[in-house]
């Protein structure tokens, strides 16, 4: 069986399914739509959509036809992860005359949080930012931990206690002139893990992770920036860390 196949057979057995398939229907079946629809649900770290050539993606070899010969996953990737909105694609709209994102406001000026699933657990407001602005890891839109630790965001994941997860994230900048160490800490049930990022400004990014045992069936998620940061030509204008692609998958043993 072809390899594309015999993934999206796989992967008809989680309930995401459905949307991939509806893509493929309203698709030219060629192994580009199928492997970009894929990659909408799968979020897998290495498969850029900015770059059509999926053949150049982690993991994917391709015959000169540009066919897609042979796949290789994590078995993680093929899990269903538990956060919603993990890699914050869905959000409030962003104008597209902005070049400044959209802050955020912390929980209580607002009963709804603009941004699916997560709650804003601080004094001061996130930035939301889009790709046509600013450097995102992943697909349109990621956000930027502008306040230190005054700036936090959460989400509270349906878990089975005592059952152990992996919690993986990438953090980068934005390339808008934030540069300097920046620090990301990250908790989840009882573990915390503080992820070091020296920003040149540029628009990179690294992944990191986090395993975690669930005390109860709800478990918390939260990220803030240890540090403060100014952009290096506007000091009175408050920067920090990108934070994109969260995932939480269970531990098999
Ligand atoms: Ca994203």
């Amino acid at each position: 069986m072809n390899p594309l196949m015999a993934l999206i057979r796989w992967f008809c057995l989680l309930p995401l399914c459905f949307s991939v398939i509806s893509q493929l229907v309203s698709s030219q079946h060629s192994d580009q739509s199928t492997m970009f629809a894929l990659q909408k649900e799968l979020s897998v770290l290495g498969w850029d959509v900015k770059n059509p050539d999926y053949c150049a993606w982690i993991g994917i070899r391709c015959n000169s036809n540009g066919s897609v010969e042979r796949l290789e996953l994590p078995r993680r990737e093929l899990k269903e992860n538990l956060v919603k909105n993990s890699g914050f694609e869905e959000g409030p709209h962003v104008f597209h005359n902005s070049s400044n994102g959209v802050l955020l406001p912390p929980r209580g000026e607002d009963l709804t949080s603009p941004l699916l699933g997560w709650l804003i657990e601080s004094l001061k407001a996130i930035k939301y930012i889009d790709s046509r602005h600013y450097n995102v890891p992943f697909g349109k839109a990621a956000i930027e931990l502008v306040a230190g630790r005054e700036s936090a965001i959460a989400q509270v994941l349906r878990t089975v206690a005592n059952a152990t997860y992996n919690l993986s994230f990438v953090i980068g900048d934005a390339k808008n002139g934030c540069h300097g160490s920046m620090l990301v800490e990250a908790f989840a049930a009882d573990k915390t893990v503080k992820v070091p990022y020296s920003s040149t400004g540029k628009g990179g990014y690294k992944a990191a992770s986090l395993v975690f045992k669930a005390a109860t069936a709800r478990t918390r998620i939260t990220f803030f920036s240890s540090f403060y940061h100014t952009k290096v030509d506007d000091l009175g204008t408050l920067c920090g860390p990108v934070l994109d692609q969260v995932r939480v998958y269970p531990v098999t043993k």
